[in-house]
């Protein structure tokens, strides 16, 4: 049998207004997924709440950006990827690019934010940034997701 000792890293990523009006961005996230060898665990298509928005982003509240995006990420369309891979939560971070689109088209022009981001704000995608916020946010997004079940199912056939 295929003997595969690589762990299996959850992450979210999600996809952000400005690029899911987008179709053909959209798409090409889409396919930049698939080409990463990450596993689609789960999907899917939403829209925020203001109230969604703020409650998400709490640790960001004061910071001069704040309101602007609490607002830019309740004004349209999102979709949510759980992302599983060996370590998804760096891969997809790498991929994506630093936060900020001009340093990430100086430093990393290849990458989803250097590529597609239109502001620092509108910046494509979202990724979560540790072990404890995939958790958090897998929940978030995901409250019916049991990672402790997926794992328990999943795990054996990558051994
Ligand atoms: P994220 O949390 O979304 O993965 O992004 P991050 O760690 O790379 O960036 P963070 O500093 O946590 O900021 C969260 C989100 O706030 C927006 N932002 N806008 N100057 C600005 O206008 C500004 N700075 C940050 C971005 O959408 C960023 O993803
Ligand atoms: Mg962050």
């Amino acid at each position: 049998t295929l003997r595969c000792a690589k762990a299996l890293q959850l992450t979210l990523a999600v996809i952000k207004p400005d690029a899911v009006a987008h179709p053909l961005i959209l798409e090409a996230l889409h396919q930049k997924i698939l080409k990463n060898k990450f596993i689609i665990v789960r999907s899917k298509d939403l829209i925020w709440r203001r109230q969604d928005s703020e409650r998400f982003y709490a640790e960001h509240k004061g910071r001069f950006f704040y309101q602007r995006l609490v607002e830019f990420m309740s004004s349209g369309p999102m979709r949510a990827y759980i992302l599983a891979r060996e370590n998804a939560i760096s891969q997809w971070r790498e991929l994506m690019g630093p936060t900020k689109v001009f340093r990430a088209r100086y430093i990393a022009p290849g990458t989803i934010r250097a590529l597609y981001g239109l502001t620092d704000t509108r910046n494509t995608t979202h990724g979560s940034d540790s072990v404890e916020s995939a958790q958090r946010e897998i929940a978030f997004f995901f409250p019916e997701f049991s990672v402790e079940e997926w794992m328990e199912q999943t795990e054996p056939s990558f051994r």
